[in-house]
């Protein structure tokens, strides 16, 4: 049975508990030199310049483009505006289809401009969407495909392609996990017509709040900033529907900061990944989601898969985690298809999803980051093997 109902877990609190194990979050922000960020403030108060494309977020889009080696980066407010800008730039109607295996901005962003998400299951060795589900999902009003690269595995972009070029549709991703992960040797942010980074300060590279739209289109480029600037072309010149969907100068200070200590993050998800890899790889029932590219990830999330036949349920298990201070996440649950407004609008998915279905139930998110470190690894490690062996022996 499929229960959404998140009642009787523990919600995640700061420190429910006082004076006891310190908390572990999935999500913890990774910090950037103080004094570096400390600088960039300065320039922007000696610049009094907070906001409107100003100098920081100039200065992060060029080095964004120049280590996404892609032609445009537009900076946005955040991956959700991110979405409705891009597919109110590639002029998009009707029906696009996604995974319903995503966090829920991504149905929104598309429901919110207007057009219907059309939900498809997902392979479920990479929890991205099903290459040869989409087909039989294509109308005369689909516009659209939206790949989704979960957990920061590249969707498979060339059978997508191949499938957009012949039914004439669009193409464009949802990259939010995705930053600083490559693809057939290229990094992501050059797929598609365009990709949306999300910069959310639970990130493995962040702006407090923000968002990237990459592209290689230089027209689309063009429009995605008109879009994000209320339509301005110039002062007192509007030309597009446009909405704010600016980032600020602060957001872009955190960027520039961050991006200079992001080869440290990375290696501090690696050995956190390698120490899960070796900490879970004997527990039964319980499966560490393998990264396949262990040069082309960044490693932000660590996803754990749990046994239908296991002794205690995924939820069991985390409500066992969450007692322990180890705020283990079911992301995503449920998916999409079955949060509202979609399980009313659309009550045609709720039948027609098994894996994604299968999916959320037995999928749990650890901690890690550069807040988390090899010792709370053992810590979380251990409460995994004592639940379910308490449990296999009660
Ligand atoms: N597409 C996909 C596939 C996405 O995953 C997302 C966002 C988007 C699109 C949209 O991107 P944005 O519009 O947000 O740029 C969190 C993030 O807020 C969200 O950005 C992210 N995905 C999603 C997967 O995770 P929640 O609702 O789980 O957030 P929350 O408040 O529960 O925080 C997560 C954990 O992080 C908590 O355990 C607490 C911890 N935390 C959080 C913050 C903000 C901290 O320790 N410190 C902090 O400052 O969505």
């Amino acid at each position: 049975m499929i229960t959404d109902d998140l009642r009787d877990l523990v919600p995640y609190q700061a420190n429910p508990v006082p004076d006891c194990e310190r908390t572990l979050h999935v999500g913890q922000p990774n910090l950037s030199d103080r004094a570096a960020f400390d600088r960039l403030v300065d320039e922007m108060y000696e610049n009094r310049w907070f906001t409107n494309n100003g100098q920081l977020v100039q200065r992060l889009e060029r080095r964004l483009s120049e280590y996404l080696q892609v032609k445009h980066v537009v900076l946005v407010n955040n991956a959700t505006t991110g979405l409705q800008i891009a597919a109110q730039a590639l002029g998009l109607t009707g029906e696009v289809i996604l995974p319903a295996f995503t966090f829920v901005a991504t149905a929104h962003a598309l429901q919110w401009v207007g057009l219907k998400p059309v939900f498809c299951d997902i392979d479920p060795q990479t929890h991205c969407i099903d290459p040869q589900k989409i087909e039989a999902l294509i109308t005369e009003q689909t516009s659209a495909i939206a790949g989704v690269h979960v957990w920061g595995r590249p969707c498979p972009t060339d059978a997508i392609d191949e499938i957009a070029r012949r039914h004439n549709l669009a193409t464009l991703y949802d990259a939010a996990h995705a930053f600083g992960c490559r693809h057939q040797g290229r990094m992501l942010g050059n797929f598609g017509q365009c990709e949306v980074f999300s910069l959310h300060a639970t990130k493995f590279f962040h702006t407090f709040e923000g968002g990237a739209v990459t592209t290689n289109d230089d027209a689309l480029a063009e429009k995605i900033r008109l879009m994000k600037n209320f339509g301005f072309e110039s002062m007192d010149r509007v030309v597009e529907l446009g909405i704010n969907g600016k980032m600020p100068e602060v957001c872009a200070a955190m960027g520039l900061a961050s991006l200079e200590q992001l080869d440290d993050v990375l290696e501090i998800n690696r050995r956190n990944y390698l120490a899960y890899d070796a900490g879970l790889s004997d527990i039964p029932y319980v499966h560490l989601h393998p990264q396949t590219d262990l040069e082309g990830t960044n490693f932000h999330y660590i996803v754990v898969e749990v046994d239908e036949d296991a002794p205690l349920s995924r939820d069991e298990l985390l409500k066992q985690l969450h007692d322990s201070q180890i705020l283990a996440r079911r992301y995503f649950f449920p998916a999409c298809h079955r949060m509202e407004p979609y399980r009313t609008l659309y009550p045609e998915y709720l039948d027609a999803l098994p894996e994604t279905d299968r999916l959320c139930q037995r999928i749990m998110i650890l901690p890690t980051g550069t807040a988390i470190s090899p010792d709370d690894i053992s810590r979380i490690c251990a409460t995994i093997r004592t639940s379910l062996t308490r449990r296999k022996a009660a």
